[in-house]
């Protein structure tokens, strides 16, 4: 939706940290089918390797690039318990949002078809989305979001609990960047850039600190994105 990061969170996960090191990569459309996992984000190590899960893909580079090593361990595993919650919870919120509400379901189609059209011959690819549709809103259903207003409570609480970690710091665990950052912001970004008007996007612009926190990290990360692209 003319963002500067991968549509999935997870994928734009894996792919902050790499921008954020510096760590040498080629993103290429992953195909689920090959996932060891049968879902993406996953990588092709050097020596061949398919691994999947992006927080397993992170901590592999952290054990030589180290970028939380100089953050404080208790907020770095406060952060890391909020990242954990986000993922699950903000991302159900943001699936709802993109494949269940109309206006986000009329949005999302043409980019699933365009997906799904680097795996199957163009005339299947209506059908494809179809079925990418259904797994999704399947998704999106699991757990809290079968009750959209209880699943947006606990959203808009992981949101206010992200908020009290960033306190006045510009960064999630403090002056500088580490990987809670990378696993938030592009949930952050997704939730709040969306063009569809959603209760989620309607509460992360009444936070000024967070808003300001995702427009530093996108520049430091090169991905700038423009507050009014945040709907701040
Ligand atoms: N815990 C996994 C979650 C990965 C995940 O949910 N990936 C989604 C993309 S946003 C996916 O592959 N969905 C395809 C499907 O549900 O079939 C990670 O962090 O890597």
């Amino acid at each position: 939706m003319g963002l500067p990061l991968s549509e999935s969170p997870p994928c734009a996960k894996v792919e902050v940290y790499l921008v954020l090191t510096g760590t040498p990569f080629e993103e290429v459309v992953g195909d689920t089918r090959k996932s060891p996992t049968k879902l993406v984000p996953y990588v092709r190590w050097p020596n061949g390797e398919l691994q999947a899960e992006s927080g397993e893909i992170i901590a592999r580079l952290e054990e030589t690039i180290g970028l939380d090593a100089g953050i404080d361990p208790e907020r770095l595993a406060r952060g890391r318990e909020l990242a954990a919650l986000a993922e699950e919870i903000v991302y159900d919120a943001i699936l709802h949002d993109r494949f269940i509400t109309p206006e986000g379901a009329r949005l999302q189609r043409p980019l699933t078809e365009a997906l799904v059209r680097h795996f199957v011959p163009g005339f299947l690819a209506p059908l494809a989305a179809i079925y990418v549709d259904y797994t999704q809103r399947r998704r999106a259903m699991r757990t809290r979001m079968v009750d959209p207003e209880l699943g947006y409570a606990a959203a808009f609480d992981v949101i206010a609990q992200i908020v009290g970690l960033l306190g006045d710091d510009p960064f999630l665990c403090g002056e500088e960047p580490c990987t809670v950052d990378c696993s938030i912001w592009p949930l952050v970004v997704h939730a709040g850039a969306t063009p569809n008007r959603t209760p989620l996007r309607d509460v992360l612009r009444t936070y000024p600190t967070l808003v300001e926190w995702v427009v530093r990290f996108g520049e430091r990360l090169g991905r700038p994105i423009e507050p009014r692209q945040f709907h701040a």
